[in-house]
């Protein structure tokens, strides 16, 4: 039979097939060739439930570690306070596998946050709390696969509440004492709401980009590309090189902030590549 693995706890596979689910093993050559993730489509005899190959993916990511994604909804919100050098290191990774980034600001029933930095993103307003803007999101998914990523405590389990109307996942308090979320989601787990699926994932605060070469981070930031053919270099990477039109747009059309995390990125990629290569 085939079908998709919805949730892993030790070395049992939860696999969806034709509506029903079933608790699988994995035969050790699979095992050994690459690690399950949740979100594989994967082939499994009936008899045993031992899954005997994992089929080609379509893409993945490591943080959150996840398989065959369409979108990814980068949750943040007013509390805990947004880290955006984590959501632009996710749009990166996201973009480097062809899965479309789009930023949901949660907890707007708090306060607005200013996402002026972010011109040309997909970006949903909502409250998990209230619903509001819930429906618009959950629309947008049609019948794709999509993953919720981003801290602790942001409200991604809560906004599968939201859009399930009732309450399936486990919720937990942000710490006001530690300024952090608690860590409430400990599995990866898929959920299939209407036509789309859903991928519950636990918080994190630290991710490393994709190991790509420094001078290919340029070609992940769309709002660079209007003016990149006007810089003096072919192959400019807009941190060091004399006459880059990108640079010129800085503080105007191009958000600083954004820059700023941008050339902080291609440093910490070159930095990684020196240290392989030394
Ligand atoms: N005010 C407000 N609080 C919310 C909203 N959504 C979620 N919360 C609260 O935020 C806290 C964290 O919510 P969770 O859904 O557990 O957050 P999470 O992102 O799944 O966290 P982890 O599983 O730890 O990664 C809970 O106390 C929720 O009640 C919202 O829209 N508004
Ligand atoms: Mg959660
Ligand atoms: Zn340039």
């Amino acid at each position: 039979m085939k079908g998709r693995i919805v949730k892993i706890i030790s070395s049992s596979y939860f696999v969806e097939a034709d509506g029903r689910s079933f608790c699988c093993t994995a035969r050790k050559t699979v095992k050994n060739e690459l690690k399950l993730v949740v979100g594989d489509i994967v082939e499994f005899s009936d008899d045993e439930k031992v899954i005997e190959k994992v089929c080609e993916r379509k893409n993945s990511l490591i943080r959150p570690y996840v398989a065959n994604v369409d979108i990814c909804a980068i949750v943040i919100a007013l509390k805990p306070a947004p880290d955006f050098m984590l959501v632009d290191k996710i749009i990166v990774n996201c973009l480097e596998q062809c899965i479309e980034p789009v930023i949901v600001v949660n907890k707007c029933d708090l306060d607005k946050i200013d996402m002026s930095d972010y011109i040309g993103f997909k970006i949903f307003y909502i409250s998990a709390l209230t619903g509001d803007g819930v429906a618009e999101f959950k629309n947008y998914l049609g019948n794709k696969t999509v993953c919720l990523a981003g801290q602790s405590a942001v409200g991604k389990s809560s906004l599968i509440n939201a859009m399930l109307g009732q309450s399936v996942m486990e919720t937990g308090e942000f710490s006001k004492k530690i300024e952090r979320g608690k860590n409430t989601t400990r599995q990866t787990s898929l959920i299939k709401c209407d036509d789309f699926y859903i991928i519950d994932t636990c918080g994190f605060s630290l991710l490393n980009v994709i190991d790509i070469p420094p001078e290919n981070l340029r070609l992940y930031y769309d709002e660079f590309l209007k003016y990149s053919e006007n810089c003096r270099f072919t192959v400019c990477t807009h941190t060091d090189e004399p006459d880059c039109a990108v640079k010129e747009r800085v503080g105007k059309e191009i958000s600083k902030k954004r820059y700023d995390r941008y050339v902080a990125i291609f440093n910490e990629l070159s930095e990684n590549r020196r240290k392989k290569y030394d």
